[in-house]
């Protein structure tokens, strides 16, 4: 019989924040965190007993600055990677409505990108695969 590797899966959130050009919000994670440098869409892990929804109003409130009602957030697909040490399953969402003004408040860098000019940066390999879906729903 061969060895299973026992699973650990890890459930990660990540919304695009979409502004009235169709414009999408990236944050940079920042030094000293796994995967420094890369551009991704905000998000983080779901806590145990947390629903995913209420996972991203958190976490952007905590890391962005802006606070998000939970009927303008719209599921759009799934990523998934495996890493040496886990797999990561991560959900997508839309939200073209919140308030306040997006700042990286745990001293990242965020920017406003075309769907098309995700292609020109560096992402998380989760992330990557999510760029097509965001060009097929706004345009490039
Ligand atoms: N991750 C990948 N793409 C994203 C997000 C929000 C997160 N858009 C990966 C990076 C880490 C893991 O998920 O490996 C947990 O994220 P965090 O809690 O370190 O932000
Ligand atoms: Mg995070």
């Amino acid at each position: 019989m061969s060895e299973v590797a026992p699973l650990r899966l890890l459930l990660v959130v990540a919304v695009a924040l979409v502004d009235r050009d169709g414009r999408v919000l990236v944050s940079q994670r920042p030094p000293g965190k796994q995967l420094a440098g890369l551009w991704e869409f905000p998000g983080g892990k779901v806590e145990p007993g947390e629903r995913p929804e209420a996972t991203l109003i958190r976490e952007l409130a905590e890391e962005i600055g802006v606070s998000v009602e939970e009927p303008c957030l719209a599921p759009l697909t799934f990523a998934s990677h495996a890493y040496e040490s886990f797999h990561l399953l991560m959900p997508l969402y839309v939200c073209r409505r919140w308030s306040g003004t997006p700042r990286g408040l745990e001293g990242q860098a965020l920017k406003w990108v075309r769907p098309s000019a995700l292609r020109d940066l560096a992402m998380p390999p989760a992330d990557e695969p999510l760029i097509p879906f965001l060009v097929d729903l706004l345009g490039p």
